[in-house]
């Protein structure tokens, strides 16, 4: 048996290969939470930022899959390798084990120049989005040209990972009044592409005219937010949809914002692992330190109220790090 160590070289090796088994193993590793995992993002994360992140979000069901399936279609046309990454924090299904009745790409299955994969279990660092962001870099790694990513979202985000996308696209469709109202209140950030899909519904046009009103409402400079007609389930409007998430891209390289965008995310990122890293470790002292447990019976005996409590915790933290940490 080979020692560890040539192990993971071995996998960080094939995975820049562009190596299927290889990727889908380490993204199980980060999956799980393994420091191997850690290990092999630090490793080929050099080698990371070429592929053409887009992400769509929408409501359950405005079908998302079946317009990723399409433009799968579309790039696989032009030989553009793609990796699919469906997030759903609601399911317990993982591995793709049902992935190939949920995301309809079953005919891609056996491609090689498409690797798709489903992710709904929460690494215990920082969560799923940090787990779904690791995955995607991996993805990104070996050699991927696109990367789709796929979260349900109706009001507020509950998976971030889209704002590592470089494009998001939203999906609705006709009847889709709860994501009209979420971006008109602002809980819905306004997105870079806007896909009205189901356009067999009688009431698409009622619904483009709703989407119209509310980016009305918003910026008139810059990037002007194109609402896309589309029924991805005969292959309608992917040409189009395809053009404008491109033109999206092209302008936010000329713009400079796509580096200030992954360089805000990345930022973002920085900080939920270092959050989630510090919340671990101050849990533990928590739990297994006694002198917390002594400044928690100061402040439960009224003596030390809890926000001097607290500095006084982050203290230590900064004076004393952990070995290692
Ligand atoms: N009539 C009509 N049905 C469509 C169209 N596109 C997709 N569908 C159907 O809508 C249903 C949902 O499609 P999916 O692609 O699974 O939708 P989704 O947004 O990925 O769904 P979740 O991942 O469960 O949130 C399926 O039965 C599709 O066949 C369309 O353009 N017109
Ligand atoms: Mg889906």
């Amino acid at each position: 048996m080979p020692a560890p160590g040539r192990t993971a070289a071995d996998l960080a090796e094939r995975l820049l290969a562009g190596d299927r088994r290889a990727l889908a193993r380490a993204i199980s590793l980060v999956e799980n939470d393994d420091p191997e995992g850690w290990a092999l993002v630090r490793e080929v994360y050099p080698r990371t930022g070429r592929a053409q992140v887009v992400g769509f979000t929408g409501p359950p069901g405005v079908g998302k899959s079946t317009l990723i399936g399409r433009l799968l279609e579309h790039a696989r046309a032009r030989e553009r390798e793609v990796a699919v990454l469906s997030i759903d924090p609601s399911s317990p299904f993982t591995h793709g084990a049902l992935l190939g009745d949920r995301i309809r790409l079953t005919d891609h299955f056996l491609d090689p120049g498409v690797f798709i994969r489903s992710m709904a279990s929460r690494g215990s660092l920082g969560g799923l989005s940090e787990a779904a962001l690791q995955a995607a870099l991996l993805m990104d790694a070996s050699g991927k040209d696109d990367v789709y990513l796929e979260t349900v979202g109706v009001g507020q985000a509950e998976v971030d990972i889209i704002d590592h996308a470089d494009t998001v696209v939203l999906v609705l469709m006709p009847g889709s009044g709860d994501s009209i109202q979420a971006l008109k209140a602002g809980v819905m950030e306004i997105p870079d592409v806007i896909v009205i899909n189901k356009s067999d519904h009688p009431l698409t046009d009622t619904m483009l005219r709703e989407v119209r009103g509310v980016l009305s409402l918003g910026p008139q400079e810059g990037w002007r937010v194109p609402i896309v007609k589309a029924e991805a389930s005969r292959g309608e409007g992917i040409e189009e949809l395809a053009e404008r998430i491109q033109e999206h891209h092209e302008h936010i390289r000329e713009q400079g914002t796509l580096d200030e965008r992954r360089r805000r995310n990345l930022m973002n990122e920085v900080l939920a692992l270092a959050t989630a890293r510090l919340r671990r470790r101050l849990e533990a002292q928590v739990h297994d330190d006694a002198s917390v447990q002594e400044l928690l019976d100061e402040v439960v005996a009224r003596r030390l109220d809890p926000a001097s409590a607290a500095a006084r915790l982050l203290e230590r933290e900064v004076q004393e790090p952990p070995p290692g940490g």
